[in-house]
Order: structure tokens, then sequence, then C-alpha cells
């Protein structure tokens, strides 16, 4: 594990949420060492905030990008590398609102990489503001007298964009998160999953999600009916009981880079495929 290690001191509060995602993390990318994955072929992305730290802990290559673009630098890096592992770490106000648009379309595209979403329902680098998942009672700096507008699904919207893996996670649930976590980065495809990630100084929800959280058990998860179904039932308000963790939905559909597989390979086609896209663009 130490291998993975950074000398870079690690920031987050005691208790903070994102220590649970950092550790689970490392024991997969190990996992997937004494696998024979070379390490080099993971590359690690993240945007701004609290979460965006994870990247200087973990020793791999990584790119810091700015808030709300880890999705879109992934894409590219995933067109222009194939045969590269991609992972995104964002934060929900750095991938809900300030980048919620390159999620959607990133989705659409079903290009094969992994966007785990620390949602601790709070701008918490910013000092704790309100973001779209924030609970209706959330008091913040700029909804001081708690929410006046309706907290959106995340996963709702992935599941209409077109996301091919979709889950929600608890990394206090360790096992059943790990192996979530597992999935998703295995997945072929795009894959997000939207992690109850509690932020202990703005928006401490430890008790609330130890008491409400169940671990989903759906037969069918390639079912959207069915998925829809189970997304639905806990709408973010955080009035509702229960939260349903686990996978789902997920399915099989050729990836956006198999369309330009050829892309690194030869010459002739990367240019036919350039002058199509500048075509598109003119
Ligand atoms: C384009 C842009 N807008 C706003 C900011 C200010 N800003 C820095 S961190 C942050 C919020 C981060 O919240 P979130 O993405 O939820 O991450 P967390 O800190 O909760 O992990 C904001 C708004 C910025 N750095 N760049």
């Amino acid at each position: 594990m130490s291998e993975l290690k950074t000398y870079a001191p690690i920031e987050w509060c005691p208790g903070c949420g994102n220590f649970g995602i950092l550790s689970e993390i490392e024991t997969i990318l190990m996992e997937m060492k004494e696998a024979g994955e070379p390490m080099e072929n993971i590359i690690i992305l993240s945007g701004v905030g609290n979460h965006a730290k994870i990247v200087d802990y973990i020793n791999v290559n990584s790119f810091y990008t700015i808030h709300g673009r880890a999705v879109p630098a992934a894409e590219a890096i995933k067109l222009a590398k194939p045969g590269t592992k991609v992972i995104c770490f964002v934060g929900d106000g750095d991938g809900f609102a300030e980048g919620l648009s390159h999620l959607i379309f990133a989705a659409k595209r079903n290009v094969d990489i992994t966007v785990l979403v620390h949602d601790n329902r709070a701008y918490a680098l910013a000092t704790g503001q309100f973001t779209p998942t924030s609970q209706s009672s959330y008091i913040a700096s700029t909804m001081p007298e708690g929410a006046k507008e309706v907290s959106f699904n995340p996963l709702e919207l992935m599941m209409v964009s077109g996301a091919t893996f979709i889950a929600r996670g608890y990394p206090l649930r360790k096992e059943h998160f790990k192996k979530i976590l597992r999935e998703a980065i295995n997945h072929k495809g795009f894959s997000v999953v939207d992690i109850l990630q509690v932020c202990i100084t703005f928006n401490n929800l430890y008790k609330d999600y130890n008491e409400k959280v169940e671990e989903l058990i759906l037969k069918d998860t390639t079912n959207r009916k069915e998925a829809l179904k189970a997304i639905r039932s806990w709408d973010y308000s955080g009035t509702k009981a229960p939260i349903p963790v686990g996978v789902f939905y997920q399915e099989a559909r050729k990836g956006f880079e198999d369309y330009y597989s050829t892309f690194n390979e030869n010459q002739e086609d990367r240019e036919k495929i350039l002058n199509q896209i500048l075509d598109t663009l003119i």
C-alpha cells in the first residue's frame, strides 16, 4: 500500500468521509496492480474542492483540473489513449453544478471513464454553501432559512442522459462500498457512483445515513424501469427513508472511444477522423 502514498500531508478534517474513499481506492489500485495492470495505465483526475486533493495523495499519474472540468479532460485522455483506465473524482458542487453539462454529455457519449462523486451535499472548500443535492433542512450561508427549492436527483439525470453504470455508495458500508467502486472501475463505458461522503464540518449526516442507508438488492440491474424506480425512491430532500445504496443499473453499449479505435494507430485514419470532426464544426 505504501508505494501509492505520496509525501503530501493530508489536509482533510478528522472524520471526513473522504478518508474512506481514499482508502478503498488505494486497495483497489493495489489489487489491479497485483492482477498485472501497469500502474502507468491508470490516470486519475479531479476538479476543485476538498475532494480534489485526493489526487495529491495517490501516487499514480494524475491531473488536477479546474472546477467542474475533470470530466471533459478525462474524456480527452481516454480518446487520445484508449488503453488507459481513467478515474475522475468530482464534488457535488463540482460535478452536479459547475460541471453538470459535461457530466450529461459524457454519459450520453458513453465514454469509458469512471466518475466518483464525493457528494457531501455542500460546497465544502468554499465553506459550506448550498448545492443541488443539499437536503431541504440544510442551513447554509447562501440559504440562511433553509432551501427554497427542491433538491435534484443526479442519478435520475444520469439515467436519462445515457450512463451505462449507475450506483450509490456509502463509505461506512466498507465492503459493500468497495465492491461498488470495483465494479464501476471495471465497467466498460461511462460509470458514475454517487458517494454519500459526509462533510463532518458543514453537513454532518453520519447519524442520518447510519439510520437510513440500506443495501439495495436488485435482481436485474439491466432493467431500466426497476432501476429508475429504485433511484426515485429516495429524493435527496433528506426526509425519506430508506436510502438505497448499491448498483442500480448497468448496460453493455459501445463506448464513444470505440468508434475511434484506430485513431492512434493509423495516420491516414487519424486524418480522416480529424477532417470529419472539423467538417462538423464548420
Ligand atoms: C470556476 C470556479 N468557480 C468557483 C470556484 C470557487 N470554488 C472553489 S471550491 C468550490 C466548491 C467546491 O465544492 P464541491 O465541488 O462540492 O467540493 P467539496 O469541497 O465539497 O469537496 C468553489 C465554488 C472556483 N475555484 N472556480
